[in-house]
């Protein structure tokens, strides 16, 4: 990409109304445009980024065998009668009547339209278990609309339902989400710790929330601080280590503020222990048995010939949010540097010459370099702006590509002076360069 030709309307001060870091920088590099109150449009390097989050959190819900399906946006009353969340939800819930005065809604979840799926399918535990997710937005009619994306009305979610013939097996379902989600956030380079947790308008008695450390956060926390040393996730889905792995984690008391008792956190943890923090809540899982198919009447047929109602779990990724959130963790306001993680850059490399207005041999070499990386298939974007040089860095500097090339007069011959974003430079020739941005994605 040409930056002349790009869609990146770059701000030259952070917007006075954006609070936190994240949302100021969103904003400043043109990722997300506001359309109303907590209603954002995702523009072309935001929206980049966003997909690329979503593609890992995919890849992760696959390999523990949930089964992607896509459920609309717009959802009948019908069924949230049925399950009696149609009065509970409250004003949360977006209420829209269509031309035949039939009562609709914008789904705020879907734990009811994935029941109705299944039930209408579904009728031998010989088909257990199953998983179903999506990705697919999601509106709450929040109170206070806040922070950007972090807080908003419409946000995209990945939100997956598990199915299984008795609470064991459900746990099971429960505990291979588990994984799977230390596995996402790890691959996001986020440290999420799992906190035990409310279950709210959900419902169900086992939850935990996903939740990284910041200041900005809006999550208050409680816990023991050496559950963040533990590295070790574990990888087989097997019942009995995945059990361990939650255990190993469930040994230090790490819970958010609707569940902390102050006995119980003085009790079992030391004092030199103790953390009590703010954090973002990335994911949060819910396990809550046959409260949602006893009230629409989901069962199976059991191998004695009797029937019983499945029981279910849900498992909700603020794909949206977690934009924001990988920037509350990695930006840098004062220096004012970002750096994506590389498999979630919106480019791979930037190419940056120093261009000056009669003589173009610096563009002519860049785009040398551009077309020669182009051929490796590696996403690059030049800039051909005849800005000046410390402008163009400081511009890199909040846009976050992990690497970059920077031709100047000096730059004679084959070696390029070639960079990671916050680090020294170093001079490599192309092909070096090829070779590690090639041996870095196949990494991702
Ligand atoms: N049905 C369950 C699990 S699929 C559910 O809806 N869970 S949730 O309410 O906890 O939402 C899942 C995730 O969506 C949260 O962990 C959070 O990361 C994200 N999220 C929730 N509300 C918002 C919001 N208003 N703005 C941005 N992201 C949100």
């Amino acid at each position: 990409m040409f930056i002349s030709k790009s869609f990146i309307p770059i701000l030259k001060n952070n917007p006075s109304e954006a609070k936190i870091k994240s949302h100021q920088l969103m904003l400043r590099v043109g990722m997300i445009k506001q359309s109303s109150a907590g209603i954002y449009s995702w523009l072309p390097l935001g929206f980049k980024i966003m997909k690329k989050i979503e593609k890992i959190v995919r890849e992760e819900q696959n390999k523990i065998g949930a089964q992607e399906i896509l459920m609309p946006t717009i959802q009948s009353s019908e069924i949230w009668k049925e399950s009696g969340r149609y009065d509970d939800y409250g004003e949360e819930m977006l209420r829209i009547k269509d031309r035949q005065d039939r009562e609709m809604l914008y789904g705020p979840t879907n734990e009811e339209l994935v029941t109705d799926i299944f039930r209408s399918s579904i009728k031998s535990y010989k088909s257990l278990p199953q998983l179903l997710y999506h990705i697919q937005w999601k509106f709450r009619d929040e109170v206070r609309p806040r922070f950007g994306i972090m807080r908003c009305r419409e946000f995209y979610m990945k939100d997956a339902y598990s199915f299984d013939v008795n609470d064991d097996d459900a746990v099971f379902s429960y505990n291979k989400f588990f994984l799977s989600y230390l596995k996402t956030f790890k691959r996001l380079e986020l440290t999420a710790i799992p906190m035990a947790a409310d279950t709210g308008p959900i419902g169900g008695n086992l939850s935990h929330e996903f939740i990284i450390l910041a200041d900005t956060g809006e999550s208050k926390i409680f816990t023991d601080k050496r559950i963040f040393d533990l590295n070790n996730e574990g990888s087989v889905l097997e019942k009995k280590s995945l059990e361990d792995l939650r255990k190993k984690y469930e040994q230090f008391y790490s819970v958010t503020d609707e569940k902390f008792n102050k006995e119980e956190f003085e009790k079992e943890v030391k004092e030199e222990n103790r953390l009590i923090t703010k954090g973002i809540e990335v994911g949060h899982i819910f396990y809550f048995g046959d409260k949602y198919s006893k009230a629409l009447n989901a069962s199976v047929d059991l191998p004695g010939g009797k029937k019983d109602f499945v029981k279910m779990g849900s498992y909700g990724i603020g794909v949206s949010r977690l934009v924001g959130a990988i920037i509350e963790a990695r930006y840098d306001d004062q220096e004012e540097i970002m750096k994506w993680p590389f498999s979630i850059a919106p480019y791979e490399i930037a190419i940056i010459p120093m261009i000056n207005k009669n003589d173009t041999t610096a563009l002519e070499k860049a785009s040398n370099i551009y077309e020669h990386f182009k051929a490796n298939n590696i996403d690059t974007i030049i800039d051909d702006t005849d800005e000046n040089i410390s402008s163009k860095i400081k511009k890199f500097n909040l846009i976050g590509i992990p690497y970059q090339i920077i031709i100047g007069k000096n730059s004679d011959g084959d070696l390029l002076e070639f960079k990671e974003i916050g680090k020294d430079p170093k001079n490599l020739k192309i092909e070096e360069i090829v070779k590690l941005l090639i041996k870095l994605k196949e990494k991702n």
